[in-house]
């Protein structure tokens, strides 16, 4: 294995001197901005200096794009309905080694690197956790040297912008590209047609060969737009690739000269359509035929690129399971089985059989979700209407499937039909997991449990037919943007401590654990978080005009919100805990602020409602004197990844409270402990591991395991009797839903407790006292302040593991095959 270069090879041609640098800005901006440095506005100066780290990137870009070239190296190609990037110049001037000097030369011009760098606009083109995945892997592919593409969507909206208006969730268009995109080269050469709908004619060749030829009713030009993405000491330079997509006729003019202005803008504007959103649906997949759209379109349009490259370099098809990786990042682009099928068999004229075999060597599918709700599945009409020829090859592979499992592995019904890559319950419905299944070769879970999950679940039969396919690859990410950019403080300190290993290779952060107990060391590693909280109190302070107390415990829960995440049972934890300090004022009560920020998935009624419920309860007690002192509540609006940056190096408590077996990995989880935040959790996802990797006395475990929640469901739950039995639970729980925290809409909340009463299928009611007494075991740590800290210092030494540097080489060794 590679370590990466120590030093930058680039060094070589270019120089980082603060002068040259500062030269080469003010010539950007002259010469691509047309402004001189008196006219310069800040946005200006920010894109110049993107300019010029952008140059630096592309001579490394080319080296490595041709080596891989030359020697002939398999390429991986990463295919993601969703990048959550966030903001990319820190992330590519501090990989290129440029940190300093860029700052240097912009403080030359009198800009300050800083306060540019905030209004760079973040690339929002995902949801949640399975987006921002792939934006560390992306990171992590360039660092550990794998020739690697992403491909995805160029989204003219990102994930909307969140507004609290009274309370209350309000969507508003995000505009990332409003200022142009300094990052992106569009590769106008790189377009290919890619066809909706129509029907598929049957061709009798002349000899014995048939052939189906699809003659699509509709089609769009899919123009790529490539970013460099950069590796830590610019490793290497990967590109992602997202796609736009454009009308074949910009305009209709028989129509527009007729006079049908509109009509002639038709064909126009229903391709705009297609790349114009990101549906922000999130663990629920968005059912409309566009999302369908959006699915094909990109596919499609990945693999004829794909292809196109394998040919130009080895001129057939025969060797692309070879040379070429396909890694789906859930089924978003599972479409790819049958595309690909298409395309070796229609367009290059293979037989089903080989084409199959080439298929499932190519692909590989990661699996990011168990919740039923949230698994992919299109009407069979709607999938037949628009990928006619697609549907015929799907019941081709069905049929071969399940004569398979029914003659070689002699299945019962109820096994064929769990298999069946038809979903035949009700309406018939294409099953796009079953299918991403049966056309890979590999089944990944993101965390140990979540794939043991999936073994005995949803794949329980597929599992039993192929027993080798499915594998696990713990979730990570990326110690450069999730440590060394967003906690500038604790980094320096660890370099000062440790010196400068960790920075190439993470597992060295272990090294400060002799710390762990060094009161010395401690006081140092508490004045970074504390310096870290003032910095997250003077956002709150700005941003909302909330005050709080930077020396409190900072007890954060950030993430999507969801019912399964439990944001419900810290608000309701956090009327409790009112009461209770309220009752007992002559208590020592450890001072807390809780923060919460998140969106709500527009058309989610409970998360919305949970969100005004956040809000309310946080006006409420805010504003009453008496527990001033000690409790605060913050709800954050829009969270987005740079807002992340800001609040995980201030947390002192990450809050992982999800119901056991529902969050398949979790990756904020990692990012706290990692930045020194003990977490309260349950025993789910990859919190599992982190309690093994920092140890069991280093995280705080509450909580129903898995199996438990499974058996009580089986036994049959009655929240009611458990509710009825905790005095704590009942009376918050009272409060709420009878208006104390609404008294302008007092039933605000009967039907979201009410809930709770009935069916609870999230069991806050079961794991409402564990979770309280565990959140009192976080007061007694934090009152002996150096087995906080020592705590705090473990965590962050021990979760090296958690690099996505460590996942991606798992995926390169056991998935992709390919050295590195
Ligand atoms: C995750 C999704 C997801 N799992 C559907 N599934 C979507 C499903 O737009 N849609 O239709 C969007 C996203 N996202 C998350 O993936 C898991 O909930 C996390 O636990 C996990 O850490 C993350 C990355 O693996």
């Amino acid at each position: 294995m590679n370590q990466p270069q120590q030093s930058l090879p680039l060094s070589r041609t270019r120089s980082t001197d603060p002068e040259d640098l500062a030269n080469e800005i003010v010539e950007r901006l002259m010469y691509r901005i047309g402004k001189n440095s008196r006219a310069a506005k800040p946005y200006d100066w920010l894109e110049a200096a993107i300019l010029v780290i952008r140059d630096r990137a592309i001579e490394r870009w080319m080296e490595t794009t041709s080596d891989t070239y030359a020697a002939g190296t398999k390429r991986v190609y990463y295919l993601s309905l969703e990048f959550l990037i966030g903001r990319l110049m820190r992330d590519a001037v501090g990989n290129l080694g440029l940190l300093e000097p860029m700052r240097d030369a912009l403080r030359i011009l009198k800009v300050d690197l800083d306060l540019i760098a905030e209004l760079e606009a973040d690339a929002a083109l995902g949801n949640g956790g399975l987006g921002r995945l792939a934006a560390c892997f992306m990171e992590s592919m360039a660092t550990v040297g794998l020739p690697a593409y992403g491909y995805g969507i160029r989204y003219r909206h990102g994930l909307f912008r969140q507004k609290i208006a009274d309370g209350f969730q309000v969507e508003l268009p995000e505009t990332w590209l409003e200022h142009g995109n300094p990052w992106e080269f569009d590769r106008r050469e790189a377009a290919y047609e890619i066809g909706f709908g129509g029907r598929v004619e049957f061709h009798e060749a002349d000899g014995s060969e048939e052939k189906f030829v699809w003659i699509p009713a509709e089609r769009v030009i899919a123009t790529a737009y490539d970013t460099p993405i950069v590796g830590w000491r610019a490793a290497r330079v990967n590109t992602l690739r997202l796609w736009k997509a454009e009308p074949l006729d910009p305009i209709r003019l028989d129509a527009f000269n007729a006079g049908d202005h509109f009509g002639s803008l038709a064909e126009s504007n229903r391709a705009d359509a297609l790349t114009r959103v990101l549906y922000p649906a999130d663990t629920s997949p968005a059912g409309q035929e566009l999302r369908l759209r959006q699915e094909y379109f990109f596919s499609a349009a990945s693999l004829k690129d794909i292809i196109r490259r394998h040919l130009q370099q080895y001129e057939n098809l025969e060797n692309l399971g070879e040379k070429v990786s396909v890694q789906l990042n859930d089924t978003h682009p599972a479409v790819c089985v049958l595309e690909l099928m298409r395309l070796l068999i229609d367009e290059h004229g293979m037989t089903f059989t080989r084409a199959w075999a080439i298929t499932q060597q190519t692909i590989s599918y990661t699996n990011h979700t168990l919740l039923p709700e949230a698994l992919e599945s299109w009407p069979v009409p709607l999938f037949e209407r628009m990928l006619p020829r697609h549907m015929q090859l799907l019941y081709e592979i069905n049929a071969r499937l399940l004569r398979q499992a029914r003659s070689e592995l002699r299945m019962d019904d109820s096994q064929i039909r769990n298999i069946s890559l038809i979903d035949e319950h009700g309406e018939r419905r294409v099953r796009m997991g079953n299918l991403a299944f049966a056309g890979a070769h590999s089944i990944n879970g993101v965390s140990a449990l979540h794939t043991e999950l999936m073994k005995e679940t949803v794949f329980a039969d597929l599992h039993k037919m192929f027993p080798t396919r499915i594998n696990n690859k713990t979730n990570g990410i990326t110690p450069r943007r999730w440590l060394m950019q967003c906690n500038p403080g604790l980094f320096a300190l660890l370099r000062e401590t440790i010196g400068d290993e960790f920075m190439d290779d993470i597992e060295k952060i272990r090294s400060i654990e002799k710390y762990a107990k060094d009161a010395e060391f401690q006081k140092r590693f508490a004045a970074v978080k504390l310096a870290n909280k003032e910095r997250l109190a003077a956002l709150v302070r700005e941003r909302m005009g909330v005050k709080v107390n930077p020396e409190s415990l900072f007890d954060i829960q950030i993430k999507r919100i969801h019912e399964y995440k439990r944001q419900l049972l810290n608000i309701i934890e956090t009327v409790a805990l009112y009461d209770q300090i309220r009752s007992h004022p002559e208590h020592d009560w450890v001072p807390r602020v809780k923060f919460f920020a998140g969106k709500a998935a527009p058309t989610y009624y409970n998360a919305k409602l949970i969100i005004k419920l956040a809000n309310d309860v946080a006006r409420v007690i805010n504003a009453n004197p008496s527990v001033r002192e000690v409790l605060k509540v913050v709800f954050v609006p829009n969270y987005n990844v740079s807002l992340a940056e800001v609040l995980v190096p201030a947390a002192n408590l990450s809050e992982q409270i999800s119901t056991a077996g529902m969050e398949a990995s979790g990756t904020g989880n990692m990012k706290f402990a990692l930045n020194g935040a003990l977490t309260i959790g349950t025993m789910d996802g990859a919190n599992v591991e982190i309690s093994e990797q920092v140890g069991i006395d280093n995280i705080v475990i509450f909580g129903l395991t898995a199996a438990e929640v499974a058996a009580k469901r089986a036994d049959g739950y009655n929240p009611r009797e458990i509710i009825e039995r905790s005095p704590e639970l009942s009376q918050a729980l009272t409060a709420i839903s009878s208006g104390v925290f609404s008294p302008d809409d007092p039933d605000r909340y009967k039907g979201l407790i009410g809930g709770l009463y009935e069916h609870d299928w999230f069991m806050c009611a079961a794991d409402f006292d564990s979770y309280a007494a565990a959140q009192r075991r976080v007061d007694a740590i934090w009152n002996d302040s150096a087995l906080w800290w020592e705590k705090s210092i473990l965590n962050t030494a021990r979760m090296a593991w958690f690099s996505s540097d460590r996942t991606i080489r798992e995926y390169a060794a056991d998935i992709w095959k390919v050295d590195i």
